[in-house]
């Protein structure tokens, strides 16, 4: 069986000694290939082990070491860990906005137990830890545009509950233990060849594959309604550049970063450029409640004077990367 041969191959694999051993948990998911491909080139290959909880295709198994991590069983980690020799978790394992609200009771068990066991594995075996946040862990009572770094949290979906959380004991195992805690509020993610799943910003991934397949997209927000957003290629750098920073260059522990800001109606515009044809159409569902309550901007002076973070894509080449890359699947 083939991937069982890439499988054992890999176990036994030199690592870089030079560079650190990396596990990305809930790899499987928008942002985990992305960041594996990155990180294994700078990191080298087998220094960067995927994990999730779900059967891998071959591609994935073909590409580097893939492997099973439960984040809810501590004496898997621990063993995985101990086993592969881990020096840096980047914690993906989460239950997105959407579909947190459809699951309470698993959220909880994903967002906040998982979290605590990473945090307690990292504190134990002294890893280096990162754990995205996002413009969910704000609220209808923060400031929205823009939003600051510091400012009242009080989200209302279970997502954002537990992302605060996770900002706010990470915080605390740092100052408290030592624990090299590292967090990034994101805004949405947009990214060609994975797909987000259960978010409030999926839309502004959905109306490219759409306006190519259809011509048309039924939009569940409003057509004014702003929020953050960021092509994936500046996400996974900013995880990169935010992890190898020495850490008397981090003021604090948890940064907003920002790339541009968009309503669906102006990304709509910005679509038809290359679809010329494209209509959208708008209904919204329970999403936009969630969106009402999110930041339209963040202010993310501080990471750019703090650690120098630059985007790189704005609307008019988040628009040419996406269309460039779908085209051809679609034609
Ligand atoms: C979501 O919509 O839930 C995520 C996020 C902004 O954190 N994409």
């Amino acid at each position: 069986v083939p991937h069982r041969k890439f499988h054992e191959d890999f176990l036994h694999k030199q690592k870089n000694p030079e560079k650190p051993t990396v596990l990305i948990t809930g790899s499987l998911g928008q942002l985990g290939q992305g960041l594996a491909k990155l990180l294994r080139e700078r990191y080298g290959r087998y220094n960067v082990i995927m994990s999730d909880i779900i059967k891998a295709p071959d591609h994935i198994l073909e590409a580097g070491p893939y492997i099973y991590a439960d984040i809810l069983d501590f004496k898997n980690l621990q063993e995985i860990t101990v086993n592969y020799r881990i020096d840096s978790i980047v914690h993906f394992s989460a239950l997105l906005s959407a579909i947190g609200e459809q699951n309470v009771p698993l959220a909880m068990r994903v967002n906040i137990e998982g979290l605590h066991n990473i945090l307690e594995l990292s504190n134990q075996y002294r890893l280096k830890l990162f754990v995205p946040s996002t413009i969910g862990a704000f609220g209808p009572d923060s400031p929205r545009n823009p939003t600051p770094d510091l400012t009242i949290q009080r989200p209302r979906t279970i997502y954002g509950v537990a992302k605060v959380h996770a900002e706010l004991i990470g915080e605390y195992y740092n100052q408290r233990f030592g624990l090299d805690f590292r967090s990034l509020r994101f805004p949405g993610i947009i990214s060609s060849d994975t797909h987000p799943g259960g978010g409030t910003t999926d839309y502004a991934v959905a109306i490219f594959h759409e306006a190519l397949r259809a011509r048309q997209y039924e939009c569940y927000l409003e057509p004014d309604t702003m929020l953050p957003m960021m092509y994936i290629d500046d996400c996974l750098r900013s995880i990169m550049e935010f992890m190898e920073l020495p850490e008397d260059r981090l003021k604090m522990r948890t940064y907003n970063i920002q790339a541009m800001s968009f309503t669906p109606r102006i990304l709509a515009e910005a679509v038809k450029k290359y679809v010329p044809d494209f209509e959208m159409s708008y209904k919204p569902d329970s999403r936009q409640a969630i969106a009402d309550t999110w930041p339209m901007k963040f202010d993310d002076s501080r990471a750019r004077a703090d650690w120098n973070w630059r985007h790189e894509y704005d609307v008019d080449r988040l628009c040419q990367v996406m269309f460039d890359a779908l085209m051809p699947k679609y034609n």
